[in-house]
């Protein structure tokens, strides 16, 4: 009895190690024209997004998929708009195009390598579409899945910068921004540092935590740096042969993303920050809260991108 239950037991594992079968996958994603918060006491600024949130829905698909990209550009907008996925080859012209209001357009591509991907609106003057928060991360996980650790928690970070005046077309071309923020808002998971935030990272302690890290730019590079922790393994682009360890800070261009492990030995807090301080203390702060009743939800489902 006990025999079959163990042979029971590896040919499942044997399953579950298999290699995913590629898959065909269709994303729609529709251009919203919004207004949103920027900071954690309401200020609001008219936003051009994917689907009405910054930084827009986690795409997510397996290494090897061929996937088949739907782009709205929502009538009641007032601008073109595109999507540009770091996770495609295609052609820049024919894929990437911009779209009016109310088209609609598709293209195909093959998920050839696995990674955290930038995506972003590509359409004119781009980096004001960036500015005004037109971007997201698609993770194309790996077809094996034991390269990687198996994560306990994950979740995803998008850094970018927010300019007072984003109809200011000279301010953003001298990156003269106001705050650098994490998915969109300002000390967004930082109690510590802004009484109004009410959200934090958590995890328990010993358990992996998987950051997914983009940055959006549009301009300023990071220093991604957990304080008080240090990342046990960093694998640039998200590609599992990329692997780095026991890295203090890893920097991640504008454009450019990353996978970040980290796990805390002990309860406490790390805040994950880009250590250029001026970037920092205008935002760019996330609590990691490490503790032994850590809530079981979050970094899971559809919480890794925490609202
Ligand atoms: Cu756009």
């Amino acid at each position: 009895m006990r025999r079959s239950i163990l042979l029971a037991a590896s040919a499942l594992a044997a399953l579950i190690s298999q290699p995913a079968l590629a898959k065909e996958v269709t994303l729609h994603l529709t251009a919203k024209e919004v207004s949103l918060p920027v900071d954690n006491k309401g200020t609001m600024q008219a936003s051009w997004t994917f689907e009405g949130q910054v930084p827009g829905p986690l795409l997510r698909v397996t290494e090897g998929d061929t996937v088949t990209m739907v782009l709205t550009n929502d009538p009641g907008n007032k601008n073109s708009h595109s999507i540009d996925l770091h996770a495609a080859r295609v052609d820049v012209i024919k894929d990437f195009e911009a779209i009016k209001p109310g088209e609609t357009k598709t293209f195909q591509f093959v998920a050839n390598h696995p990674g955290a991907f930038y995506y972003h609106c590509g359409s004119d003057p781009m980096y004001q579409h960036i500015a005004r928060g037109m971007f997201g991360v698609i993770l194309v996980d790996p077809k094996n899945p034991k390269a990687l650790p198996k994560a306990d928690r994950e979740y995803v970070l998008v850094q970018s910068e927010v300019y007072a005046n984003p109809d200011d077309l000279h301010s953003i071309m001298k990156a003269d921004w106001s705050n650098v923020v994490f998915n969109g808002v300002a000390f967004k998971y930082d109690p510590v540092h802004d009484p109004a935030a009410t959200k934090m990272l958590v995890a328990k302690p010993g358990e992996r935590v998987r950051v997914y890290f983009v940055n959006a730019g549009p301009n300023e590079f990071s220093s991604f740096h957990p304080i008080a922790g240090i990342w046990d393994a960093v694998y640039p682009s998200g590609n599992p042969q990329n692997k780095k360890v026991g890295m203090q800070s890893m920097v991640v261009g504008p454009g450019d993303g990353a996978t970040f492990d980290l796990i805390s030995p002990v309860e406490g807090a790390n805040v994950i920050v880009d250590h250029s301080m001026a970037h920092a203390h205008t935002g760019a702060m996330a609590v990691v809260m490490f503790s032994n009743d850590a809530d079981p939800n979050m970094g899971r489902g559809d919480l890794i991108l925490v609202p």
